[in-house]
């Protein structure tokens, strides 16, 4: 049995080909059967504009997890619910039919060659932002409180999915 602490994992979910809503209703389904994880929330879905890349409306979400899993091992369990989806990795911020990000791993700051969290760029987007704020109204992220970084990407165009 492992003793390792643990901690809270937040990841972002997107998706912009194909099936995009059912690939992350997958995708959070498989994020309920991860290994070593439990006390899985995920926020609402919400239609977005893309942000620096090309391509149709993405479908984003953001989920949190406890887990004991180490920050790599998540990752390659990511990468392989993404592959699982028929991921492509054409070229940077290319459409998709599944993005797994990690954006925060507990409060740990990681920088090894293939991760980085807190993700560099999760403060400047609404689609995640949004999501995140739905389930933590008063996270405050390194660049400050959740609803101040929410005001600062306004302009951003992200509306919720009705999902009676
Ligand atoms: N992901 C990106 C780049 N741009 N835009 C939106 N709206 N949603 C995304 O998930 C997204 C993006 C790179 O991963
Ligand atoms: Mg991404
Ligand atoms: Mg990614």
């Amino acid at each position: 049995m492992s003793n390792t602490p643990a901690v809270t994992a937040y990841v972002g979910l997107g998706a912009n080909l194909g099936d995009a809503i059912g690939t992350l209703l997958d995708a959070c389904d498989a994020l309920h059967q991860l290994p070593n994880c439990r006390d899985v929330r995920i926020s609402g879905f919400y239609r977005t504009a893309p942000v620096d890349a090309d391509g149709p409306d993405y479908i984003n979400a953001v989920a949190s997890f406890k887990t004991t899993l180490d920050p790599h091992d998540l990752l390659q369990q990511l990468f392989a619910i993404e592959n699982a989806h028929g991921r492509e990795r054409s070229y940077t911020n290319a459409p998709r039919t599944l993005d797994l990000d990690l954006l925060l791993y507990g409060d740990q700051q990681i920088q090894t060659e293939d991760l980085i969290v807190p993700h560099p760029r999760m403060h400047l987007r609404a689609f995640v932002l949004h999501p995140l704020a739905e389930l933590y109204p008063s996270l405050v992220l390194p660049q400050g409180p959740i609803q101040q970084l929410l005001e600062a990407c306004s302009d951003q165009s992200i509306s919720p999915l009705d999902q009676d």
